[in-house]
């Protein structure tokens, strides 16, 4: 077919950064398509206010006026420390400090920031984000040191921490009616609230305002506290018990985070929360009752294979243990998986286990004993025995692994097995974890399913399903991100279906991406978000999971970008 000049244009300009990086135009195409998705997805702004940072700017970077720092500044951080760190030492996007940008020089700096890379680095200049001149005061900008925000200790944290209703004023049982295990935690990313939903009438319960761009919730082991956590960092501990959920206590564990889990091991049930941040790189251990912080520990070493300190390694996904006293971290940066002993929180003792880079998100095994988490830059699939507290396998996987928590299932050839999808390519990996029933397919990639497309996040399915259900929000094509890819788990070589779940949500214009499907607590409906622009209609699209029909549309004028959404019940007890 004839392209157009604008495509053309596109093209000529992605040979010519091919060029430069060494690579042949075909190739080019392919991985920036791959990449292009993971771009979107790292790329939100840091939660860290620049107006707050320690400044380096010296002689031996070129000029910059104050208002150009500050301009540059504020950019960096709101598109660029997302994938370069805070401190620009490199995570998914490659390190920028002084060292490396000054030796490459000013010319070098523009044409990546102008075209992009094919290593997913947007176009800012070519897409129009950046004028030249605006090209110009970050070029000159990444030629000085990085400005440092403020660490955030115990003082900072006890200032911030609010206990709203002492325990002693909560209720000693359950004051409202509500079947509590079939509540939805939903998370409304750009209002900065979460929505209680109950699963079984479908109604709202209550809408409850926390930290700002609210990413996940995670519930205590016996269901009653819900925890909530920011990009700012902010928690909020929810008391479930009492006639309208609301706020018992909250407090903000440091400037940027992502992670919050509860103790679950017998006889620490509610006992202990943990949250881990992005900046500064530490985690915290609170109370599980009022948040008090107990213990700051931060992350900074040095990586797993070369060995060398990284200054900003985050905290990604946190679980806990069902074996152990303990909670295993996830530090991104440096590749090491931390086994975090709570039973004695004065002498903590932590364990650390080498695996790869980058950490990211993971889940557990349908028996809670193994965590397989990615290791998204490495393309493995790394799996932890909690039981033995060691790493047991590093498995290979294809582009960009991104499990959410991952998918549990018995397959008809292989036995229970765990599976993936991925941002960076249409494969769904599935993983054999029974080493006593099924030794041979134990710890490896027993199949690879073909999917929709790459821009995958979110996998599920439920222990009394049969469907297998894979998003795609960050693809770039409209028609997969607006829909979801269903299989059956019993017969998986026929493929799959798609449905037209944005259709079917019926909303006007807008991006309108399907993300994150979560099961009821009967495993017999699955609820989809149909994530829109904050300034447009959004739903929550449920399907009954026999037919695969369209059970029940929720529309709500509150119902601002819902993302995440996470059933009491399956998140209480780890069922995915
Ligand atoms: Fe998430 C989980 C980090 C972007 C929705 N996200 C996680 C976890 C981490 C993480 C570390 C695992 C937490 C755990 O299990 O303890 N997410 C990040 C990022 O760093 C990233 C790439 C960019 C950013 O700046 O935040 C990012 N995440 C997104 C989104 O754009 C999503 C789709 C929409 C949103 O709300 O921002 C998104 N992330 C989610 C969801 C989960 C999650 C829904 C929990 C999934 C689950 O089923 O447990």
């Amino acid at each position: 077919m004839a392209k157009s000049f604008p495509e053309l244009k596109k093209l000529a300009l992605a040979a010519s950064v091919a060029m430069l990086a060494g690579m042949t135009t075909a190739s080019f195409a392919e991985d920036n398509e791959s990449t292009k998705a993971e771009g979107k997805y790292q790329g939100a702004p840091s939660a860290v206010d620049p107006t707050i940072t320690k400044d380096l700017i010296d002689d031996e970077g070129p000029k910059m006026t104050k208002d150009e720092w500050a301009f540059a500044k504020k950019t960096f951080f709101e598109r660029c420390a997302g994938c370069h760190g805070v401190l620009r030492k490199g995570a998914t996007g490659k390190p920028l400090t002084t060292d490396i940008t000054r030796k490459r020089g000013s010319e070098y700096l523009r044409t990546f920031i102008t075209y992009g890379s094919p290593a997913g680095m947007p176009n800012w200049g070519t897409s129009g984000d950046l004028t030249k001149d605006q090209i110009d005061i970050m070029v000159r900008y990444l030629q000085h040191e990085p400005p440092q925000p403020p660490e955030w200790g115990m003082a900072e944290m006890k200032e911030t921490w609010k206990v709203l209703v002492p325990v002693k004023d909560r209720p000693t049982k359950q004051m409202n009616d509500i079947n509590l295990e079939n509540v939805f935690s939903v998370t409304l990313r750009d209002a900065g609230e979460i929505m209680l939903i109950d699963g079984d009438t479908k109604k709202p319960i209550t809408v409850i305002k926390t930290g700002y761009a609210v990413h996940i919730s995670r519930m205590s082991t016996s269901g009653r506290y819900l925890f909530v956590i920011g990009r700012d960092a902010r928690v909020n501990l929810i008391d479930m018990w009492m006639k309208t959920p609301a706020t018992v206590a909250e407090m903000k564990i440091g400037m940027e985070a992502r992670s919050i889990e509860s103790s679950k091991f017998k006889g620490y049930e509610d006992k202990y929360a943990i949250a881990g941040d992005y900046w500064p790189p530490q985690y915290v251990i609170m109370d599980g009752a009022t948040l008090e912080p107990l213990k700051i520990v931060s992350t900074r070493g040095y990586t797993v294979d070369t060995q060398e300190y990284h200054p900003e390694p985050r905290v990604a996904a946190i679980v806990a243990s069902h074996e152990n006293p303990e909670f295993i971290v996830n530090v991104k940066e440096t590749g090491k998986i931390l086994l975090v002993d709570y039973s004695d929180v004065d002498n903590l003792t932590v364990t650390t286990i080498p695996a790869a880079r980058y950490l990211h998100d993971g889940g557990w095994d349908a028996t809670h004993r193994y965590f397989l988490t990615a290791a998204n830059k490495s393309n493995k699939v790394v799996v932890i025995d909690s039981k033995e507290r060691k790493n047991i396998a590093m498995i290979d996987v294809t582009k960009i692994p991104h499990p959410g928590r991952g998918a549990n299932f018995v397959d008809p050839q292989y036995g229970p097995v765990w599976a993936t999808s991925a941002l960076g390519n249409e494969n769904i990996t599935v993983i054999g974890t029974d080493p006593a029933g099924h030794k041979d397919q134990a710890w490896k990639a027993v199949r690879v399913l073909k999917g929709q497309g790459g821009g995958s996040l979110f996998i599920k399915t439920h222990p009394n399903s049969k469907n297998l259900w894979v998003d795609t929000p960050l693809n770039p094509d409209a028609k997969m991100s607006q829909s979801v890819a269903v299989y059956n788990i019993d017969d998986l070589d026929a493929g799959f279906e798609v449905l037209p779940i944005a259709e079917w949500a019926d909303l006007g214009d807008g991006p309108k991406r399907v993300v994150q499907p979560e099961y009821n607590k009967a495993g017999d409906e699955v609820w989809f978000s149909v994530w829109n622009a904050k300034d447009k209609k959004s739903a929550i699209v449920i399907v009954d999971d026999k037919t695969r029909k369209l059970k029940t549309v929720i529309k709500d004028d509150r119902l601002i970008t819902p993302t995440g959404k996470f059933n009491v019940y399956n998140t209480m007890h780890d069922v995915y």
